[in-house]
Formats: structure tokens, C-alpha cells, sequence
């Protein structure tokens, strides 16, 4: 990456769209824009932060490329903190496609993914965590996974990262002092406070924040979770209703299914990826045995099952069979069908091996006992711990693992304070324990993990 560089990419997907945006950052973009556009009103001055109608043209061909809206944005009020060109075009990727190439025939470099982002990083606008934050807003896939990543863009996690800091950076102001004066570590150093001061300001609240981790993980990434049981107990038939559309094709032959179906759910805030499968059987005909084996597949990397059989047939041997290759996974039990029988039945009548797993009576197709199943999924993948609300901040895994070695770093401190070391050992500790929160917040982060985040953006961020 090169400062002097100015760099272009479309922002907004492909695909046809109301409009479609080139973003442009660096020190040449207003004069790049001022070659490729022809305002309307000719005595135009590009103030900043304006936007004027015109014309993209090609300067060479004398072509119209488009019928525009333009704007510059000087540095550094920017999203870069460069100066920055957008140009509003028609949501058509042919006519972004040929808008962006004039631009870099001009000498505009494409973007990398993220790279737009990554100056405002380098530029020092946003900390590391707020330009995570912006991928998990671009990811989100549920409304509190959206909120949890907003919470961190509006800098939730910063500051609890940095109220952390800011603790240990007054005391190495102090262990620095006792440095130089060797002998007089005792005098200089009030080592009971100060290992008071590592418990509360800096063990507790690592601890807090990794519970948060923790908490947080099931809303950020979400879970998957698969449908199994024999053909047609009802799977395609529940995946339809939970997903309130006709998505898998139902009918009263078994076997309907062939092939693996996904889909996403927001379960209340969890982000739930569905899969409904081939029943599975033996008797099964080629194409039938190759979804079984794409099923199996599902089930191997499933965090969740969700077992199904029919109410009013009970459990046959097939069915007992099944269940005992899923069984060591996290599981709920479904009665579907429950319709069809008035007498519920009870997980005993099912003769399966291991019966404490909730049993769960639906109906797929009378939509019966869906939320209660929905309730059921929820409580069992995230139980009580629901507290992240409170002030809303989930550290992603990499700030879980600097937040583990930070607390390795700060319970070696406090014993070390426990046990009056001197100044320079301490110092050592204190280092360890701060170089890990700055590189959490981006202070101090290596260029590979820099290219690992900004690898995860899309192009035009
Ligand atoms: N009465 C009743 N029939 C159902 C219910 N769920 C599914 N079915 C019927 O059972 C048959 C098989 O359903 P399907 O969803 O294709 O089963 P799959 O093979 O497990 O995917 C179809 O005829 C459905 O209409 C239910 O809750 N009640
Ligand atoms: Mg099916």
C-alpha cells in the first residue's frame, strides 16, 4: 500500500440495483473526477461535501458512460480521512464495470477487499476493533447480531479495552521509576494497592469481557442446525414452516428429498442455519443414497440436531437405529404429526436408549408447536446466559485469545506484587499483559494479522 496512491473500487453488489457506487480515496481523485465528469452546471466548484448531476464521459472517445450524481469529500471529514470521490451511477454492473476502467486507465489503483476500511485504520480515524466492527455490520445476519456490532462501531469494546490500559499504563509509570532506582523498589512501589488495583481494574474486567466472548459467540456466529429422521416423518414439511415459505417440495412419498436444502433463520437473535436432509433409509435408490450421504455429511458438522419422528407410527427399529448414530450430538427430540394423535405420546413409548432429551410435539403442517420448538432450540444453544445485552460488547475470537493471554499476563503480575518481585521482573509482566490489549485495539498489531482482518471485507469497503 502506498499513501500516495489513489485507489477505486464499486462499493455497492453486483447484480442490477437502484444505483451503483465507485468509490474513489487519495490525493488525486478530485482531479481523476474532474477528467471523467461533465457537470450539468458548468461553473461548478466541487465544493465539498456536495453532490452535482452530470455526465461521465470518456475523455479520449468523447462517449457518454453514464448520467451521474458526483460528490468530493475533502480530507480528512472522510471515511478515509483522504480525500474521497463518490460516484452515484446506474445500479448496472456494465456501466460501473466501464466508469471504474476509465478510471484506471487514468492511473487509479483497483482497492484491495477492506482497503478503504484499512486507511481509516492507518489514518487513525477508527481503532482496530471499530473496523471489525464493520465487517460483522456487513455479515450480520440477525437484528441483535447487527446491534452487538453497532454497540462495538460505536467504540463499546475500546473503551472497556482501554479503561484496562490505562491502568496498567499508570502503573508502569511507576514500576518505570522503580527501575531507575533500584534499591528502593519498597519505598517506591505500594505493592498491596497496586495488586488491589491488577484484581479489580484488570483481572475482573478481562474476566467479564471473556465471558462476553463466550456469551456473545452464539449471536456472532450462529449455529447449524440439521433435521433427521426417516423419510417422510415431516422434516421438509418443518423446514417450510419455520421458514414460513414453500421451500422444499413435501409429498406423501418417502424419499421425496434428495439433495440437502439450507436456508437461514434468525431464532430469536441467534442466526440458525437449517438443513433439512434426505430422510435417511436403508432400502434407498441411487440418487436417494447419494443425499443420505451428503446427510450424513451435514450431520457430522451440525452443532445441533434436531431428531424427528412420526407421532402416530412411534419409533421403529430404522428409527432407533438412526437416532443411536446421532445421538451424541446436541439434540432435541420432535413428535411431528401430533395432529393426527390426540394421546401425546411420551419419550418412553419411543423405546430409544438414552431418554432425557426434551421431546418436543409438533405439527408441521397444522404449524403446531413451533415456537415452543424455536423456545426449546434457543434455551438449549444459549440457556440462561443472555446478559451480554447489558452493556452490550462481544469480543470476536481474536480479542478472545488476547484477552486470554492478558489474563495469563495479569494473574502472573498480581502474584508478583503478592510476592514483592522486583521492578524490572514486574515490568515484564506489565508489558506482556498491556501488549496484548494494544494489540486488541490495534496499537501495536502485526502487518499478518492486519492482512488476515482485511482479507474478510468485500471489495469497495
Ligand atoms: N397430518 C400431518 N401430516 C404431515 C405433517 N407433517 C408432514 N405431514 C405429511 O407427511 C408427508 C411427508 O412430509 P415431508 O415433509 O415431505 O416429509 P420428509 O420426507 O420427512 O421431508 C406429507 O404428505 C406431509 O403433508 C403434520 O404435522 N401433520
Ligand atoms: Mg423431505
Amino acid at each position: 500500500m502506498d499513501s500516495s496512491d489513489t485507489i477505486a473500487a464499486i462499493s455497492t453488489p453486483p447484480g442490477a440495483g437502484g444505483i451503483g457506487i465507485i468509490r474513489m480515496s487519495g490525493p488525486q481523485s478530485l482531479a481523476h473526477l474532474q477528467a471523467v465528469f461533465q457537470p450539468l452546471d458548468k461553473s461548478c466548484s466541487f465544493d465539498s461535501h456536495h453532490f452535482y448531476y452530470g455526465r461521465v464521459v470518456h475523455p479520449r472517445k468523447n462517449k457518454i458512460l453514464d448520467e451521474v450524481l458526483a460528490v468530493f469529500m475533502a480530507a480528512p471529514k472522510t471515511y478515509t480521512r483522504e480525500d474521497v470521490v463518490e460516484i452515484h451511477c446506474h445500479g448496472n454492473f456494465l456501466v460501473l464495470q466501464s466508469v471504474l476502467e476509465l478510471l484506471l486507465s487514468l492511473g487509479v489503483r483497483l482497492a484491495d477487499p477492506g482497503e478503504f476500511t484499512k486507511l481509516a485504520y492507518l489514518n487513525g480515524r477508527i481503532d482496530l476493533t471499530r473496523a471489525e466492527a464493520v465487517i460483522d455490520i456487513l455479515s450480520a445476519r440477525t437484528r441483535k447480531g447487527m446491534d452487538m456490532a453497532l454497540d462495538q462501531l460505536g467504540g463499546s469494546l475500546y473503551s472497556k479495552v482501554d479503561a484496562i490500559r490505562q491502568s496498567l499504563v499508570q502503573m508502569r509509570a511507576v514500576v518505570e521509576v522503580a527501575i531507575d532506582f533500584p534499591d528502593e523498589d519498597i519505598e517506591i512501589i505500594d505493592y498491596s494497592s497496586f495488586a488491589g488495583q491488577v484484581h479489580d481494574d484488570v483481572l475482573v474486567a478481562l474476566e467479564k469481557l471473556l465471558r462476553q466472548a463466550e456469551e456473545g459467540r452464539i449471536f456472532r456466529d450462529g449455529i447449524t442446525v440439521v433435521i433427521v429422521g426417516l423419510p417422510n416423518v415431516g422434516k421438509s414439511s418443518l423446514l417450510n414452516t419455520l421458514l414460513q415459505e414453500e421451500r422444499a417440495l413435501v409429498t406423501a412419498i418417502p424419499g421425496t428429498t434428495r439433495d440437502t436444502i439450507e436456508e437461514y433463520l434468525d431464532i430469536q437473535g441467534v442466526p440458525v442455519r437449517i438443513v433439512d436432509t434426505a430422510g435417511i433409509r436403508k432400502d434407498a435408490d441411487e440418487v436417494e443414497e447419494l443425499g443420505i450421504e451428503r446427510a450424513r455429511k451435514q450431520i457430522d458438522q451440525a452443532d445441533f440436531v434436531l431428531f424427528m419422528l412420526d407421532a402416530v407410527r412411534g419409533a421403529e427399529e430404522e428409527d432407533r437405529e438412526l437416532y443411536a448414530t446421532v445421538s451424541h450430538k446436541p439434540l432435541l427430540l420432535i413428535a411431528n404429526k401430533s395432529d393426527l394423535n390426540k394421546q401425546k405420546p411420551q419419550i418412553k413409548d419411543f423405546g430409544l436408549q438414552k431418554s432425557d432429551t426434551p421431546l418436543i410435539q409438533i405439527s408441521a403442517k397444522h404449524q403446531q408447536g413451533i415456537e415452543e420448538l424455536k423456545n426449546a432450540i434457543f434455551s438449549r444453544v444459549v440457556g440462561d446466559k443472555d446478559q451480554w445485552q447489558e452493556d452490550g460488547c462481544a469480543p470476536n475470537i481474536r480479542h478472545k485469545a488476547a484477552l486470554a493471554r492478558a489474563k495469563d499476563a495479569a494473574i502472573r503480575l498480581k502474584q508478583g506484587l503478592e510476592t514483592k518481585i522486583t521492578s524490572d521482573l514486574l515490568a515484564i509482566d506489565l508489558q506482556d499483559c498491556l501488549g496484548e490489549l494494544d494489540a486488541i485495539v490495534g496499537i501495536t498489531t502485526t502487518e499478518d494479522v492486519l492482512d488476515v482482518i482485511f482479507e474478510q471485507f468485500c471489495l469497495g469497503k
